[in-house]
Formats: structure tokens, sequence, C-alpha cells
């Protein structure tokens, strides 16, 4: 079917490997088009019927455009979803999951079986409602909160240009496909998205729209106006408008996006639900089943009689023969691989595989501690860390930093780092602008991507602006590193807008979340070398705007962080009466107070607790030797409550925040809302009745 010239021939250069099926002519004639497409169509149809539940509109619709994206310039190969200069193919509006399943079976990725599309959203299937990329091979990642996908796609295509500068184009050398519906683009994450690929110049980032003009409510008139194209053009887009059910005006498209020197929009008009006689062009086929008598009528228009789930074998042989067209391109990448010098191949190689270069890492750790060591600083938090980035990022360089905006104050552009833009993108620094959403979900891409361990920068309180990417990033197991300084009322003056008081609790209840909150120096580079050790999640380190002094004092090489807490000032007695818990700028406080009940004879230890989540993972013997046995326990932190309890029980005694902050002085806000050495005195004496 495929003619030699349009098929994946072995290219010279890498540049060719990801132009040349888009060139020639048509791999397969219309005819042999509309059925490959309409096999997308009835899969998704079956598959979503048979499991009760699903959305076929979006997969009938968009069937034409994936048809010619998978069959005439996508770079893959399905022998090796994991390729690394494969081209990334996201369905932003993961909804339309069958989309990508009908996909993977129809192009032979060997697990995606036609039983896992019997299995539609049914337990432990690889067929999930969404697309899981942790769970499925060929799913680049994970969506179904609408616009992620497209925050995602920015930060993979930032991670190619990147790549490609530092190891060359003969290595890294792809595109970034989306497919993204109207929800996508209606959600606010979009515009910043948008905004900072036209910024960047990202021009491999190709933005596929499926312009149906029906979302769930029905037509998008009733609450949509955007011109989209205007939109993008405005963001510094090149974009076009095509009819999304010729597979020619496709072609087309995507190979002027191939050549643009800008991100291409292609806005795709299309027809959701393409085939359905009473159901198509509304929103009856966006999100259930079509029925019995509506699929049977599909089946009439579309020409194809076969029963549910039977893919006849002349069209399943021109998909297969699709899958197989990216095998010469893989061998020919394979073949320049080879020829790198073996110092690169091995780097990259490593990078890819995610594994930290260890020996760097630790030496690094121990040179910041020794020097804090010999000579201990009072500073905060926020600088303690920028301090550990001048060295962590020279041992560590798949290390990419930014800040949303905020980079003076969050301390994560070390000293020497250059900027990554449009102009250099070897920099390793990304100013993103005042847009946190899509800081946070183009972070998640970069780590998707592989070869990138993305940090950025914002205020703690902020953390709220970038929840939805990162509840994704410990969905999908990523290792994103989230610096989020300015961490409680200590940053004082800007008042209670500013200061977050829920939020550290509201971290801590996303699983696979790590939130680290480190007392001073010697516990912040501890935390930084736990973050980058957490290969399979992300971690949020929450720094300190005042100054702190230093408490971990002496040389110790161990980590004594990665316990999740850990006795930092014992009792001068054996079996103290009193435990005192504390997390970062409330540990100094804690410290403080246990003088205060020593000199009233009361004997009281401190411990500090940089991290629930190491804790809670200790074996219960080991955490219940940290928790110790005195009768009275006290937790302070400048937050709220929740989720201590676990540590202190119910019964003990918290210092803290029951409500939001004020506009003050630091000072006088620890002195006004009660989080004072004196204060934390006073809980432990009153809970033994000493007070
Ligand atoms: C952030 C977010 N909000 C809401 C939803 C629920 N939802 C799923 S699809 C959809 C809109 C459907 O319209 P469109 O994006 O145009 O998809 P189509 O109807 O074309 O399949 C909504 C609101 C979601 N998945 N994510």
């Amino acid at each position: 079917m495929t003619s030699p010239k349009s098929s994946l021939a072995v290219a010279a250069t890498s540049t060719q490997d990801t132009a040349a099926r888009g060139d020639g002519p048509a791999p397969v004639t219309r005819a042999q088009h509309d059925r490959m497409a309409n096999a997308i169509r009835a899969l998704a149809m079956d598959a979503v019927e048979q499991a009760k539940s699903g959305h076929p509109g979006l997969p009938m619709g968009a069937a034409d455009i994936a048809t010619v994206l998978f069959t005439r310039f996508l770079k893959f190969d399905p022998a090796d979803p994991a390729w690394p200069d494969r081209d990334r193919f996201v369905l932003s509006a993961g909804h339309g999951s069958m989309l990508v399943y009908a996909l993977l079976h129809l192009l032979g990725y060997e697990a995606m079986t036609i039983k896992e599309i019997k299995r539609f959203r049914q337990l432990g299937s690889l067929t999930p409602g969404h697309p899981e990329n942790f769970i499925t091979a060929g799913v680049e990642t994970t969506t179904g909160p609408l616009g992620q996908g497209l925050g995602n796609a920015v930060g993979m295509a930032i991670a190619e240009r990147h790549l490609a500068t530092v190891f060359g184009q003969e290595v890294v050398d792809h595109h970034t496909y989306v497919l993204a519906s109207d929800g996508d683009l209606m959600e606010g994450i979009s515009q910043e998205a948008i905004a900072l690929a036209g910024h960047l110049k990202l021009n491999k980032l190709v933005v596929l729209f499926d312009d149906n003009g029906i979302s769930i409510d029905g037509p998008l008139s009733l609450s949509d106006s955007v011109d989209q194209v205007k939109r993008f053009e405005a963001a510094g887009w090149a974009a076009t408008r095509v009819d999304g059910h010729d597979p020619e005006a496709i072609a087309k498209a995507i190979a002027a996006a191939q050549a643009s020197a800008r991100p291409s929009l292609i806005a795709c008009r299309t027809t959701i639900g393409f085939g359905a006689p009473s159901k198509a062009g509304t929103e009856k086929s966006h999100g259930s089943p079509l029925g019995a008598d509506e699929i049977k009528g599909a089946r009439e228009r579309l020409g194809w009689p076969e029963p549910a789930f039977v893919i006849p074998a002349d069209v399943l042989a021109l998909w297969r023969n699709a899958g197989k067209a990216g095998k010469a391109a893989h061998q020919s990448w394979n073949d320049r691989f080879a020829a790198i010098p073996s110092a690169r191949r091995a780097e990259f190689e490593r990078r890819l595989r995610g594994e930290l270069p260890t020996e760097q890492l630790a030496a690094a750790v121990r040179a910041a501690k020794e020097k804090l060591a010999a000579t201990p600083k009072e500073t905060a938090t926020r600088a303690a860390s920028e301090t550990a980035l001048e060295t962590l990022t020279v041992a560590v360089p798949e290390m990419i930093g930014g800040s949303a905006d905020l980079t003076g104050s969050n301390n994560t552009r070390p000293k020497g780092m250059a900027v990554l833009s449009a102009a250099d993108y070897s920099g390793r620094f990304i100013h993103y602008g005042v847009r946190e959403h899509g800081m946070a979900s183009a972070m998640n891409g970069m780590s998707l991507h592989g070869g990138i361990i993305p940090y950025s920068g914002t205020f703690l309180v902020f953390s709220d602006y970038c929840r939805p990417a990162i509840r994704l990033a410990a969905l999908a197991g990523l290792r994103v590193i989230h610096v989020m300084t300015h961490d409680s009322i200590g940053l004082g003056e800007d008042g209670p807008t500013h200061q977050p008081v829920e939020h550290l609790a509201a971290l801590r209840a996303i699983p696979n979340l790590f939130v680290f909150r480190p007392c001073d120096t010697v516990e912040t580079v501890e935390c930084w070398q736990l973050a980058l050790r957490n290969a399979h999640a992300p971690s949020v380190l929450a720094l300190t705007r005042q100054n702190l002094p230093q408490l971990r004092l002496g040389f110790d090489n161990a980590n004594r962080c990665a316990a999740g807490a850990y006795e930092i000032a014992p009792a001068e007695k054996k079996d103290p009466e009193v435990s005192l818990f504390a997390t970062g700028s409330e540990v100094a406080i804690a410290v403080e107070a246990r003088k205060l009940l020593q000199e009233r004879g009361v004997a009281a230890r401190v411990v500090s607790v940089p991290c629930f989540e190491l804790f809670s993972a200790l074996p219960a013997a080991e955490r219940q030797k940290v928790v110790g046995t005195a009768k009275v326990k006290v937790a302070v932190e400048a937050a709220v409550r929740q989720g201590w309890d676990e540590i202190i029980g119910s019964d003990g005694a918290f210092v803290g925040m029951t409500s939001f902050g004020a506009s003050a002085p630091a000072k006088d806000l620890y002195k006004h809302f009660g989080i004072t050495p004196q204060k934390v005195a006073e809980a432990a004496l009153a809970k033994l009745g000493r007070a």
C-alpha cells in the first residue's frame, strides 16, 4: 500500500527523518484512508458501548486527523515505545482516550491487544478511562483534566530543544504534536502554555485543534466566542484553519507546520461523533455510549459492516504497515547514536534512564556540608537553597531551574546559570513569567520527556496555582521539584493574601508528593538531596523568607532528614517528660522552648520533622522511637494543625495558626499569633498540669 517514496525511508540526516513522511504523496488512497479512519471510529463506538461508559464523539470526529498524522508524519516505532527520539503525541483531551487505544492497537503496539480494547475502562486493563502514561506503553502523558496535556507538551518541546542543543540534532530532533479540544483551549492554563511556547519560539510544537464546536453543555456558542486562530497568532504562533475531514488539507497544514519557524496551531473543523446518524454534530455523542441503534446506523453510514471489534484484514494490514514505517528512521537513529563519542552517548543514556550522577551528587552534598560545619550560617532557607543549588546544579547537569517571575525572591537561579531562551536553548534557567499553572504543567512535560529534572520557584501560597499539575505529577510519578518560598506568616508585611496557612496540610494530602520543610542550612542541603533522589515522585521544598539560625552544627555526612523526622536536640535527662515537634522556621522556636522548660526543671527533647511522608514510610518501631515516650507531646508549625495528630495524637498540644495571618513585620506576627518559645513552653507545662 505504501509507495516507496512516501514510506519512512532511511534518512541521511535527522531532520529528514521527521519531514520525509509528509512530503511525498499520500501513502494510501482516499478510500483506504477512509477505511483506516473508520477502524478507529468502530473501535471507539464498540469499546464505549461494551464498557457502558466513555466518550465516542472525539475519536470518531478526530479519526481523520489521527490517521493522517500517524500514517504520514509521526515518527515512532511500536517495537520501542520509549525510543528517545520519537515524536511525542499528546492527547490533551484525555476523555477521547479510545482514540489513542485504537491507534496503539491498529499500529501494532504489542501489549494493546483487542482483548485490552474490549476491557476498556475495566479494573487492571491497559485501557483506563483516561490515558495514564504509567499504565499504557505508547501513552506519553496522563491527561483528563483539560488543558494539562497542552501544558505538558510545551514542556516536552522545551526539553527537546534543550537536549538537541546539548547533545546534538543527530541525537535529538523530534516534534511534539497535541490533539486539543475546545475544552483544552477554554481552560486558562492554555493561555499560559501558548504564551510561553510562542515566546520561546518552540517551532516543533504543533497543536491540532479538534474544532468541533461542541462541548458537554451543547454548542460552544453557549459559552465561548473566542477566535482561536487569532488568539494563537497573538501569542506568536503560526495558525491556520482546515477541514478536519479532508486528509490532504490536514497533511498540507502539518507539512507547513513542520517548516514553520514558530509553533503551529491547525484548527481542524470536525464533526463530533462523525458517522453517527442522529448524534453526530451534537453533544449527545460526547460522553456516553451511542446505543445499539445508533451504532447500527453509523456502521451503515460508514460502510463498515464488520461485527463489533472486528478489523478486516486489509485495513489491519494498512495500519500495521504504517506502524512498521518508523523502523528505518529508528535504525538510522541507532546508527547515528552509535557514532557519537562514547562519553556523550553514556551521558545521554544516563540522563534518559533518570539515573543521578551519584558520586558527583554525594561529593557536592558533602562539600556543602563541610563548608557549613566550618562556617555555620544564619540565613533564610531560600538563601541556603540558592547556595546548595550552586553546587548541586554543577553536579547534576540535567537540572533545569526556573521561576514564575519571582527569581530574586525564590533564589532559584544560582550564579552563572544561563537563561534558556529562543536565542539559546542551551540555557538552564527558565523565566516562566507570571504563569504558575503553565510552569508546573510544563515541568511535568519535561520530566515525562526524559533527560531533565525540572525545578521551579514561586511562593508557597501560590502552590494553589500549581496544584492541578502537582497532583498529576504525583499520580504519574514524575520527578519535578517545586521550590516554594515565603512559607508562612514569617514572610511578614505582604500580609494574609501571601501567607500560606493551610497549604502545607493541603500539599501533604496529595498521595506520593513529598513536602520538605527544612529548618536550617544543613537540612536544606539534605532535603535537596532527597528531592533529587525521588525518581518517581514530585517534591515541594517549603522555604523561609526570614533568617534562621543554623541548628545542625558539626559535620555529619549522614542525611538525617532521610528519616523524615529525627531528634535534633536531645533532652538533658533520660526519660524526658516532653517531646517537642516542629518543622522549618519553628524548629528554632522549639529549641528555645526546650531551654525554657529546662529552666523550669522539665526535661524536653526536640524532634525536627522535615518531611511527613518520609516519616510515615518508616517501619512502625522506628517511628515510635522517634516519637518517643514522653507523656506530653507538643507540635509547633506556623500553619494549621491538620495532619499533626498522626504524630502528637489528638491529646497533643499544637502551637500554630487557626486563622489567616496579617500584615506586619514577621516578629510582631509570631508574637501576635502566639507562636513563641514562651507559648510553646506554656502549652507543655499546661499539659503537665504545671502552668
Ligand atoms: C479541568 C476539567 N474540567 C472539566 C472536565 C470535564 N469535561 C470533560 S470533557 C469536557 C468538555 C467537552 O468539550 P470538548 O473539550 O470540546 O470535547 P468534545 O466534546 O469535543 O469531546 C468537560 C467539561 C475535565 N475533564 N477537566
